[in-house]
């Protein structure tokens, strides 16, 4: 194909949820947001507080730390998968137990508006309205943010299921030149 010929590049707003529960989670979880910012088409554009939150699933492991990132990204869903699949195993994910602790998981949570079910992305991600972990922090950096196929938006979402005993903010992502 000419150049010319080539579709434009369609930039899409999504969301990921970050968690970490083994070794050191901070670190961990801006280890992945700066190779996530690394990509060329990935530009990271929000990043909510970090949140100690108490083990959802499987209640006998230590606390997470959770945070969500906004991003804009011209890779398509799948591609878009396979990025955070490759960067978790590079940060030495290593997949045991299904809710188990981990070093990174990193969710796509929403791509842009579009309800994508393919055989490696579900989105919206099916679970996320339930979990305060993801929609506390979610609703931190877009709290008018209607997830498709709701009605509510993330922070009235936030609200109804969020409880403080189980999820606190206790810091930031750091900046990228800081370990
Ligand atoms: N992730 C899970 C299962 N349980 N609990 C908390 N608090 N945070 C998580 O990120 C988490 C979880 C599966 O991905
Ligand atoms: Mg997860
Ligand atoms: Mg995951």
């Amino acid at each position: 194909m000419f150049p010319s010929q080539c579709p434009p590049e369609e930039w899409v707003t999504a969301y990921l949820g970050l968690g970490a529960n083994v070794g050191d989670p901070q670190k961990s979880l801006t280890q992945a947001l700066r190779e996530l910012a690394k990509h060329p088409k990935i530009k990271i554009t929000k990043a909510s507080s970090l949140y100690r939150t108490a083990p959802v699933g499987l209640v006998d492991q230590p606390d997470f730390l959770n945070g969500v990132v906004q991003i804009e990204t011209a890779l398509p869903p799948d591609a878009l998968m396979t990025t955070v699949l490759e960067i978790e195993k590079n940060l030495g994910r290593v997949r045991t137990i299904r809710w188990g602790p981990r070093v990174i998981d990193i969710d796509v949570l929403l791509y842009g508006m579009r309800q994508i079910e393919t055989p490696l992305i579900t989105a919206p991600h099916p679970r996320m309205h339930e979990r305060a972990f993801v929609m506390t922090p979610l609703a931190e950096i877009a709290p008018h943010l209607i997830i498709p196929g709701d009605t509510k938006n993330a922070a009235q979402i936030a609200s109804e299921i969020s409880d403080e005993k189980s999820i606190k903010i206790v810091g930031t992502f750091l900046t990228p030149n800081s370990s």
